[in-house]
């Protein structure tokens, strides 16, 4: 399963374009397959249930054949106001007053091909906390099609890095430059030069939109029936002609494989997302099984006063954790193919410690000669190299099974080099002491 799902991954983008439902069908497949994978903990199959809604509400959104284009922006630079203007309706709440838009809303535009285009509005960058805005960025970015940044002059530097995060999710964005009426038409070109001086390396320069969404009434001078001069205040429609006909030829253009291949963008990110927790929450049981493994074989060398048994025991329980940490990774072993891996890995081991690992078996002799003797200090000491040799033993069997049962293009020497490199032996048999030396003392 595995592999399908990185075959899709790797072709998941230039393959959408050629066959997007497929793609997105084989997503969602994956995805469940994921969901329902025994080996999985409990916590984030938990987890990935909620990604799987996310995933399942933009299948759904392809099925529909649904387009989705949002507003994002600084509190007040006219969002609403701007989707109001599309729609020729006032669906969105607009206000000169901060806030008004405080959570994502939506409204059907209009028609297209088999299914519709959706005006999505959002809240102000601004007006949400860093989190919640990366947040904001990363909801909006990877579900809507088409986003449409809004601007009402010159970028300040955080407009210009949320434009910059925008283009980087390789969606299709644009730049609105809106309230173009407060500006005199030259104004308006020194302006749009300037943004496409700046963003001309983000997104197309016809990209570089300018519109009013709500323009302030006009105040006209007319003269009287009397012959006197007079002032008035007209009305000025929204000039959002320009902005339109871009959306609307990138949805001739695109239209439904836009969707369907940013359906497939999401999913692969959403993908690689899974795989990395499903990889750390592997990492974290494996990490507690070694851990209850090298207590439990520390504890019984510790107390086992006929060394043979040790070994013999010892030998087992190392089996034992083998096979329970291939369980962890979504293998089976036998306790053959066990015993066999356990062989490998205390061969490197062997050759790379040499006499210190020997002191494994040396600490079961030692327990004949000091039988009777053994004082609690003994024990511990033995009971922690035990520990320490288990330590390692399960650090070399997690790797193997981390890499699918394969010691990767590092083999198991430089494996076994490294985990030794990596650990700092000392402190791990203090640790390991002072825990056996409180639990014999608990006794
Ligand atoms: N002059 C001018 N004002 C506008 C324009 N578009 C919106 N506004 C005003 O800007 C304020 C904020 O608009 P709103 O749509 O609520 O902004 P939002 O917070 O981004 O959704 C309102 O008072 C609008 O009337 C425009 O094109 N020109
Ligand atoms: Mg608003």
């Amino acid at each position: 399963m595995q592999s399908t799902l990185r075959n899709w991954l790797s072709h998941g983008r230039t393959r959408a374009k050629i066959n997007p439902e497929q793609h997105l069908l084989e997503a969602n497949r994956n995805i469940r397959e994921l969901i329902e994978d025994t080996s999985i903990p409990e916590s984030v199959r938990a987890e990935l249930a909620t990604e799987f809604e996310e995933i399942e509400s933009i299948s759904s959104k392809l099925r529909n054949g649904e387009i989705h284009i949002a507003a994002f922006g600084r509190v007040g630079v006219g969002k609403s106001s701007l989707l109001n203007a599309l729609l020729q309706r006032d669906a969105f709440g607009t206000s000169p007053l901060h806030g008004e838009t405080k959570n994502e809303d939506r409204e059907k535009w209009r028609s297209f091909r088999e299914g519709h285009v959706v005006l999505i509005d959002t809240p102000g960058i601004d007006e949400l906390d860093g989190a919640e805005r990366e947040e904001l960025a990363r909801r909006i970015s990877s579900r809507v099609d088409v986003t449409m940044m809004l601007c009402e002059g010159d970028l300040t530097s955080p407009e210009y890095i949320a434009l910059e995060g925008l283009c980087a999710t390789q969606r299709t964005v644009l730049l609105v430059l809106n309230k173009a009426d407060r500006y005199t038409t030259s104004e308006q070109e020194l302006l749009l030069e300037r943004l496409r001086k700046r963003c001309g390396s983000l997104l197309p320069l016809d990209w570089i939109i300018p519109a009013s969404a709500d323009p302030r009434p006009e105040t006209v001078i007319y003269v009287d029936s009397a012959g006197k001069e007079r002032e008035k205040s007209r009305e000025v429609p929204p000039n959002v002609s320009r902005l339109k006909d871009a959306l609307w030829s990138i949805l001739e253009k695109e239209g439904q494989s836009l969707a369907a291949l940013n359906a497939a963008i999401f999913a692969s990110e959403l993908d690689e997302k899974v795989a990395t927790r499903i990889v750390e929450a592997r990492r974290t049981v494996a990490e507690k099984v070694i851990r209850n493994y090298c207590i439990g074989k520390g504890l019984l060398v510790a107390f086992n006063p006929v060394p043979v048994t040790d070994l013999l025991a010892a030998a087992g329980s190392d089996v034992a954790m083998v096979i329970h940490l291939g369980e962890v990774y979504g293998f089976k072993l036998s306790r053959r193919e066990a015993t066999k891996l356990l062989f490998t890995i205390s061969a490197q081991l062997v050759a790379l410690m040499g006499a210190y690992w020997g002191m494994n078996l040396v600490s079961s002799a030692l327990k004949t000669a000091s039988a009777g003797l053994s004082t609690a200090l003994t024990a511990t000491t033995q009971g922690a190299l035990a520990w320490y040799a288990t330590y390692l033993t399960g650090k070399m069997a997690q790797s193997w099974f981390s890499k699918g049962k394969s010691w990767g293009n590092a083999g198991p020497r430089k494996t076994a080099r490294s985990i030794l490199a990596s650990l700092d032996r000392d402190s791990v048999i203090r640790t390991a002491r002072e825990e056996l030396l409180a639990r014999l003392k608990g006794q």
